[in-house]
Order: C-alpha cells, then structure tokens, then sequence
C-alpha cells in the first residue's frame, strides 16, 4: 500500500525541499526541526534559506494543508532523516543529530513502517540507526518490523527542486525488504532512475561522489599553485590540456567550500586513516589552497604603504549566499587580520558579516590598490576591465581570466 504520511526530520537546505515536494504530491508531511523559528516561519508559508522557487512551493505546500511543521515527531508511515552531520574537532564525524532523530522519532514508529536516512554519513551509519531502534522498541522484530535504508540525497544547492525529481537515487537498506520498501516509496516522487543497493554501499556512494569532485578540483589547484611557480597561466594551460579528448580538468579557486565536500572526504579518511591517502591529501591541497593566497596577498600588500584590499565575493560558491565553509570568507577574515592597511569585502549575496567591511563594488573598486577575485559571482563577471588596469590582481577563481 502507499503510505499516506511523512514525518520530515530536520527542516535545512535538504529536509524543507523534500518535505514540500512530498507535500505537493499528495502526502500529508509533518517537517521536524528543533529551531521553533524554523517551525513558526514554515507554518507562516515562509522560508528562512535561500533556493530559487523553494519559497513557492512551500507557500503552496503549507497552503494546500498538506504540510506542516512541529518542533517534535507524530505517528507517520515514512520517517526520513535530513539532519546535519558535520565533523569534529579532529574530522571525527558527529552523529550526535542523527542519534537525537533517531531517538525522537523511536515513540512514534509502528510496525511497517519505513525509517530512511537521507544525511550524509559514514559507512555504518544506517546499521547504526537500526540498532538503536531494536534496542529501544524491541517489540518491533518479525512480523511487526519496521524497515530501515539510506537513500544520500545528491542535489546541487541553487538547483534543489530540479534534481530533487531528476536525479538517479540510490538506494541502500540493512536488509533486503528494507530496500525494497525504500526504492517503492522514491519510485513514488523520482523521475530519475532508483537503484537499489545496500545501505553501506550507498553510504560509501555518496562520499564517494563529493571526494572524487574534490579530488578532481585539488588537481586543478595543484596545477594553479604549480604554474605561479612555473610562470604560466592556468586557465590557458587548462584550456589546453582539456581539448584532448580524454582530459576534463576542473577549475582552480580559492579552496573548496560548502557543507559537502569541504566535509564529507574526511568520513572516509576517518573509516580508513592508513588507506584513504589519495583522499586526505586532496582535502589538505584544497584547504591550502586558501592559505596560499592569503600568502600571496601579503606578500603584494607588504610593497604598499597603507594598502586599500579589495575581496570579491565571500561565498562558497558562484552566485549564492551560502557562506558554510566558505574559503573566500576564511581567506577575507585573514587578510583583515594580517594586512596593515584597509580590507574592503564585496559580496552582492549578503548585506553584513560582522568583523568585516563590506562594500559597494564600484566603490570599493575605485579605492582598491589589490584586487583579489575570490568568487565568480555574475555581477563580477560583468566588471569593466578598464577599472582593474591600474590595480594588483590576484584573481584566484579565473572570474577576469
Ligand atoms: N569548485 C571549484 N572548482 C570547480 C568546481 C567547484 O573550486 O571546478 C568549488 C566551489 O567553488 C565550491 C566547492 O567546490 O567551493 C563545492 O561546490 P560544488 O558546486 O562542486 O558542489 P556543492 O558542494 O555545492 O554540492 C556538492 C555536489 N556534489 C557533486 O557534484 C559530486 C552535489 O551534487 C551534492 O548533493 C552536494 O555536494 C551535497 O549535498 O553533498
């Protein structure tokens, strides 16, 4: 039978989404967070992130009836758990989000239904889930079971909604009837194509995915670091080197940001510290990478008296305001500290970052004695070159290349 009710736990950049899309069709959600700003705004028909459309299809979700928010779990027949695992201190991932959903949501669950866990996480994380349901309803084994499987959500921030519906989902139970439940329900909702596997190898499939990108963009920015020794130019050498048929270099940037691959590599050195060596050295290029500028900043700021620093862009990423993680905020928090003059940020995203002066871009062009390009954002892309010609240009993301 297809379930009828939803139990969304954890209400960010992936959990808010899924709830409302699910709401769309046809279930009745209830999505679950623990910032009761969260729930008031989502019971509003409002949002508290930034994804183009998503405010649309909340309003309509909330308005329809079928969505709601609470700031605890209720009986439903699917739970899915969309919380964040970050790392601590020394890259050891915390699970301790998933093990408070988990716990939450243990009261409410029945036999059949389906409890599937959509964050991130390290191989073992599924069977982990599993096992603290059997210890804390027991009474659920055999004919009154319920079923446990991870299906990695993989969307792209700034294209969620999209690739939500479009993209392949795979799908990993601790069991056999637990995928096959899984793969049923995103069969209800996913117009990609949804695989099923198990639960661990879908846990490694995701990290797999976010550490072959990082792995890829620590080769670009190897090259880049290397052709400033070399003298060269990177996107010329890139360009070049991509025209063989076989050869698809990345860009080089400022570091690697975000929530996902600045994080997510570092669960698989965690499992395996003595294999993942390829892996680790990747993180540890592209977090040296920002250092590398700052270095580089310096160095030029040191020939000025009373230097005017410009930073373009404190984003993670092109074009958004997502700020988790972000290289280019590492890199203008560290100039500011380290450079004795002026450090001025533009950031067309975001109004105010505190312990930062952000700035109009023409004006803080027009004092500028060192322009550093950290982000493409579009509205960089269109800068008139002539109003660079008189400056030091660092552009470490290619935006002026
Ligand atoms: N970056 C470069 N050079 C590039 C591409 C990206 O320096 O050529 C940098 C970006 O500037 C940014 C970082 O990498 O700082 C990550 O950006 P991204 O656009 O590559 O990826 P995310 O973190 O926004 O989303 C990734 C996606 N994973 C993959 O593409 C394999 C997305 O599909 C995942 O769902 C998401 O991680 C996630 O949630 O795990």
């Amino acid at each position: 039978m297809r379930p009828k009710t939803i139990c969304v736990i954890g209400l960010g950049y992936i959990g808010l989404p899924t709830a409302s899309l699910l709401a769309t069709k046809g279930y009745s959600v209830l999505g679950v967070d623990v910032a009761p700003s969260v729930v008031e705004t989502i019971n509003a028909g409002d949002i508290h992130i930034v994804e183009p459309e998503l405010d649309i299809l909340v309003r309509s979700a909330v308005g329809s009836g079928n969505l709601r928010a609470s700031l605890t779990p209720e009986p439903a027949d699917v739970f899915v758990i969309a919380v964040p695992t970050p790392f601590k201190g020394d890259h050891e991932p915390e699970l301790a989000y998933v093990d408070s959903a988990t716990d939450a949501l243990c009261p409410h669950l029945s036999p059949g239904d389906l409890v599937i866990l959509e964050s991130t996480s390290p191989v073992g994380t599924t069977e982990r889930v599993a096992a603290r349901i059997a210890q804390k309803r027991p009474e659920l084994t055999e004919a009154d079971r319920v079923f446990v499987a991870h299906c990695p959500e993989r969307v792209l921030p700034g294209h969620i909604l999209r690739e939500l519906i479009e993209n392949d989902r795979i799908v990993g139970g601790v069991d056999g009837p637990s995928t096959d439940a899984a793969v049923r329900f995103y069969e209800t909702f996913v117009s990609g194509e949804v695989i099923a596997t198990n639960a661990r190898t879908a846990e490694m499939c995701k990290l797999t995915e976010n550490s072959y990108r990082d792995t890829n963009i620590a080769f670009a920015n190897e090259l880049s670091m290397l052709c400033h020794e070399l003298g060269m130019n990177v996107w010329e050498l890139i360009r070049l080197a991509n025209r063989h048929p076989r050869v698809d270099i990345l860009n080089p940037g400022a570091g690697v940001g975000g929530h996902c691959l600045a994080v997510d590599p570092w669960f698989i050195v965690h499992s395996a510290p003595d294999t993942a060596r390829l892996i680790r050295t990747a993180r540890e290029v592209n977090d040296g990478k920002a250092h590398w500028v700052v270095d580089r900043v310096v160095e030029k700021a040191s020939r000025f008296r009373d230097p005017v620093v410009v930073c373009l862009g404190l984003a993670y990423k092109p074009d958004i305001d997502d700020l988790r993680e972000s290289p280019a905020l590492e890199i203008a928090k560290a100039l500011t500290a380290k450079v004795d003059g002026t450090v001025l940020a533009v950031e067309p995203n975001i109004t105010a970052y505190e312990g930062l002066e952000i700035t109009d871009l023409h004006d803080a062009l027009e004092r500028a004695d060192i322009v550093v390009a950290l982000v493409s954002h579009r509205e960089f892309k269109r800068v008139d070159r002539a109003l660079l010609q008189a400056k030091v240009l660092i552009d470490a993301c290619g935006v002026f290349r």
